[in-house]
């Protein structure tokens, strides 16, 4: 029997020719240097910015570079489930990073802007070649060397494709970090998104070791008695737009306050409140640590949230997106509301 054929997924195809080899000629060269690397992942990180930002602090130090991953907020705040990740307590608060004249790299994981970069956007000001790592449609041009996979499911993946043509052997800790990133931005394996390479990445990732189940209970079905009762007042809040379909709730800052958890608190809920059989469109407003509110936006399928998101100055994906804003909850709605109507 022959052995089965690997097909190249699609969201290859979505890297520019020749970035790839440039990207590891740069890794290369900074590895064999010993050299500084900043690696940065997005502001209000989630599993996949972490786990991608890690998997490459891990690898990359241990081919020789001296890496520091950082994510450019202060204070520098992991969400409670992604503590366990291997690599955390290494992570470089961004005050404490070296002048741009001591970096010989910038990479910057699953961050589609500048802004996203938080203060270590700084960094790009002063010409410090930058490596581009996202899977974001809406990114914008920035950047040296530039892996964008829009088609690709998580940023791990493409992490996992570079690591690979350096000739890295999965470590468990390093697998673990992908596997973060491909979990939760798969939605545990369950949104369109999933295709067979990411599937396929998976199950690489458990060979490699990788103690799944109980990384992706740690991941989803740990929360305190404060996160469940915040969960129940935004659920009992929830209200709906008839005419476009639109289920919405919000949770203030002093119902985050009071509740004592984090803002990691607040993510499920937009799964929860996209579940409704009645919904087209999802809108969650959370409080945003810079401004009024984070808006998560998630679309069954007739709707793209990503051009609608931009119309906020955010973006994302087709299907889940976000944007930041100020101002009145209702009125927010309301904006949302009649874009969806203009369709
Ligand atoms: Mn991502």
């Amino acid at each position: 029997m022959s052995a089965p054929q690997i097909r190249v997924p699609g969201w290859m195809e979505d890297l520019e020719p020749g970035e790839l080899e440039r990207a590891t000629e740069l890794l290369r060269e900074v590895t064999s240097e010993g050299a500084t690397v900043v690696i940065a992942a997005h502001v209000g990180p989630d599993g996949d910015a972490l786990g991608a930002a890690l998997a490459l602090h891990l690898a990359l130090s241990r081919l020789g570079a001296h890496t520091l991953p950082t994510v450019g907020e202060q204070p520098l705040k992991v969400p409670a489930p992604l503590a366990v990740l291997p690599g955390v307590k290494d992570l470089v608060e961004a005050p404490s990073l070296p002048p741009a004249d001591e970096v010989a790299l910038l990479i910057t994981v699953d961050a589609a802007s500048p802004q996203r970069l938080g203060s270590i956007a700084d960094y790009l000001a002063t010409g410090v070649p930058t490596l581009v790592l996202d899977h974001h449609a809406s990114s914008t041009d920035f950047g040296d060397v530039r892996l964008i996979a829009p088609r690709a499911a998580a940023t791990v993946q493409i992490v996992e494709t570079v690591l690979d043509r350096l000739g890295v052997a999965l470590s468990v800790d390093v697998a673990t970090c992908l596997y973060a990133g491909l979990v939760t931005d798969t939605g545990r394996f369950g949104h369109a998104n999933t295709d067979a390479s990411a599937m396929e990445l998976g199950a690489r990732l458990i060979d490699a070791g990788v103690d799944h189940a109980e990384l992706t209970r740690r991941l989803y079905d740990t929360r305190s008695l404060g996160e469940i009762r915040l969960l129940g007042r935004a659920l009992d809040r929830a209200a709906f737009v008839t005419d476009v379909a639109l289920i919405h709730t919000h949770l203030t800052h002093e119902e985050l306050a009071r509740s004592g958890s984090g803002l990691e608190a607040t993510e499920a809920l937009i799964d929860l409140l996209r579940s409704a059989d009645i919904a087209e469109v999802a809108l969650v407003l959370k409080p945003d640590p810079l401004g009024d509110w984070r808006a998560s936006l998630r679309s069954r399928g007739a709707v793209d949230v990503g051009a609608l998101a931009a119309h906020f100055g955010g973006g994302g994906h087709a299907l889940a997106a976000g944007f930041s804003a100020d101002g009145d909850p209702d009125e927010l709605v309301e904006q949302v509301a009649s874009l969806l109507r203009e369709g």
